[in-house]
């Protein structure tokens, strides 16, 4: 497996490495567990590094995709859930992205996800709900009464940003299908459409998650109010490396869980699996809600730094608040619950 290609993805695979400050002692356990997750074994130590080309450069694919064409869409509230916060330029909302079925650097998704096809979309909510429903791109905005939301929005790697959402609330689309009494949780599953994800065609470019990638919640969590199925952003439908046409927006817990183009919802009994969570249960657990006090076993959480905050090239390191700074509106849901356990 020694060959140029594997050792520059797996020096260049973030796999959740905090994009700043990276010793030399983390990238060398990152590793280890990147080679892990992608069934090496036990790998040396000594594993030369190589240029920092984007890794899609490596396969040859350098023509440059026409721009994915947003639309504005017009909405009828818009709640500022940040306070005075500065929201992201949407030059940065958009090129610093995580959308691992694109590639694994920061700049993959918006350089390769251009040519994402978004229409036909077909949006299926089953499993424990009185009425099955199927949804496609145009319901989103018809059925739904779109509202814009400014989040801020933490990555477990320890950056975050301030974005204004466009879409509606979780409950909203969980009620119109009708929780039946047994649905406890509500699982979640990207596409799975490796012709036009490079990185759910090769385990290399797709950072090792097995794909598609899935998340989930409680059902008390899905119906908190917060809980939102964006479908754009800055006043326009998604651009592709954000996730289009439909994904989750959580913005009480780490941006792993805020899983983007969205083709199932399901409501069930039983607690589903999450793609990061298989990954690594070590690092990555189910509730992933942003917690200063616990630690990520490879760096602190206890601060952020905030994207584009005194300059376009510039992040200013902030304290990172429990629940984001969203307690008073989700504390409630975890009453009781040992959160340095469940982390
Ligand atoms: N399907 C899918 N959803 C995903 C990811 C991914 O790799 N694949 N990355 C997650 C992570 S780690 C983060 S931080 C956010 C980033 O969202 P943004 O690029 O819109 O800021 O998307 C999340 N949703
Ligand atoms: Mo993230």
């Amino acid at each position: 497996m020694s060959n140029k290609f594997t050792k520059g993805l797996l020096k260049k695979s973030p796999w959740h490495i905090k994009d700043a400050e990276v010793t030399p002692e983390v990238v060398f356990k990152d590793r280890r567990n990147i080679m892990k997750a992608l069934g090496f074994g036990v790998v040396g130590a000594s594993m030369p590094s190589v240029a920092k080309a984007d890794i899609f450069d490596l396969f040859g694919k350098k023509e440059k995709a026409k721009q994915f064409l947003t639309i504005p869409l017009p909405f009828e509230k818009d709640t500022n859930y940040a306070g005075s916060e500065i929201v992201t330029p949407y030059s940065k909302v958009t090129t610093h992205n995580n959308f691992y079925e694109f590639g694994t650097s920061k700049k993959a998704p918006s350089q390769n996800a251009q040519n994402f096809i978004v229409e036909p979309w077909t949006l299926v909510i089953d499993g424990e709900v009185d009425t099955p429903l199927k949804l496609d791109i145009n319901d989103f905005t018809k059925l739904m009464e779109l509202e814009q939301r400014t989040y801020r929005m933490r990555c477990v790697e320890a950056w975050s940003m301030v974005i204004p959402w466009l879409g509606f609330p979780l409950a909203a689309l969980l009620k119109k299908a009708g929780v039946t009494s047994k649905g406890k949780y509500v699982a979640f599953e990207t596409l799975h459409d490796p012709e036009q994800m490079p990185g759910q065609k090769n385990r290399f470019l797709g950072g090792g998650i097995h794909y598609p990638y899935v998340e989930g919640l409680t059902i008390s969590e899905a119906m908190n109010d917060l809980a939102f199925m964006a479908v754009g952003l800055y006043g326009k439908t998604l651009p592709p490396q954000n996730g289009a046409p439909i994904r989750l927006v959580v913005p009480w817990k780490y941006g792993f869980k805020s899983i983007k183009s969205v083709v199932r919802i399901s409501v069930t009994s039983e607690r589903p699996p999450t793609s990061w969570n298989q990954l690594a249960a070590n690092e990555y657990g189910f509730y992933a809600n942003v917690n200063p006090f616990v630690d990520h076993p490879r760096w602190s959480q206890a601060s952020e730094r905030r994207i584009a905050e005194g300059g376009l090239f510039s992040a200013k390191r902030i304290k990172t608040l429990p629940f984001n700074g969203y307690g008073e509106q989700v504390a409630d849901l975890y009453r009781g619950l040992d959160l340095t356990k469940n982390f």
